[in-house]
């Protein structure tokens, strides 16, 4: 599965030329009973460090941004862009009814709201932010715009339409991220995964 909330994980990573080994289950077999027994709190994604472990998906991103400079100093700003991080869960997490919904009837009722408005509602937020700040969320290259590349790349996969289309300054920061040394060479040899 190469999208998810390991993905701005694993884009971090590649841009700091981390060497790391990336395992992952199918999502067709996850959870794995004896994989999720072995886990803090039964999920994925975790981080081991030698005898270190991290687990949430923000811990460790935000722990990587820190040792790779994509955290402001300023702890005000560090604050900012934690907020905006957090809004961008909270965004994904509204996308999860329309996922998990087996109903065919509800399930295109949940893709149309999350379509119509929520992705609206924070999208156009989102672009404001950009505008006001150079094309990145913190006026330079930060942790968020990395959650925001891998959560946005979440919804297309899940959703299978490109919800960033009407957005440009989310279209331009994708692609800055997306062209970034270590990142692109990632994309490259990611094999495609569809859900
Ligand atoms: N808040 C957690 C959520 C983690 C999460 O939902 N992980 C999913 C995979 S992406 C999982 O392990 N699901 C299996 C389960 O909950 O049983 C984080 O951000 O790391």
């Amino acid at each position: 599965m190469w999208n998810g909330l390991a993905e701005p994980i694993r884009y971090i990573l590649h841009y700091a030329g981390e060497k790391f080994e990336d395992i992952r289950y199918e999502p067709l077999y996850w959870p794995i009973k004896n994989v999720k027994d072995s886990l803090p709190y039964g999920q994925l994604p975790l981080y081991e460090d030698g005898n270190r472990t991290l687990y949430q998906s923000l811990a460790i991103a935000r722990y990587l941004a820190a040792k790779y400079d994509l955290l402001p100093s300023d702890i005000w700003e560090q604050a900012v862009l934690d907020a905006i991080v957090f809004t961008i869960y909270d965004f994904f997490y509204k996308v999860l009814p329309y996922v998990r919904e087996e109903d065919p009837v509800k399930k295109q009722q949940y893709k149309e709201e999350f379509l119509n408005e929520t992705a609206p509602f924070y999208l156009s937020r989102f672009e404001k932010e950009l505008k006001n700040n150079k094309g990145y969320f913190g006026g330079k290259l930060s942790w968020a715009d990395f959650v925001l590349v891998g959560i946005v790349e979440s919804f297309d996969l899940f959703l299978n339409t490109e919800v960033e289309t009407s957005y440009p300054p989310i279209v331009t920061l994708l692609n800055r991220v997306r062209s970034l040394p270590g990142v692109k060479a990632y994309i490259a040899t990611r094999k495609p995964f569809s859900f």
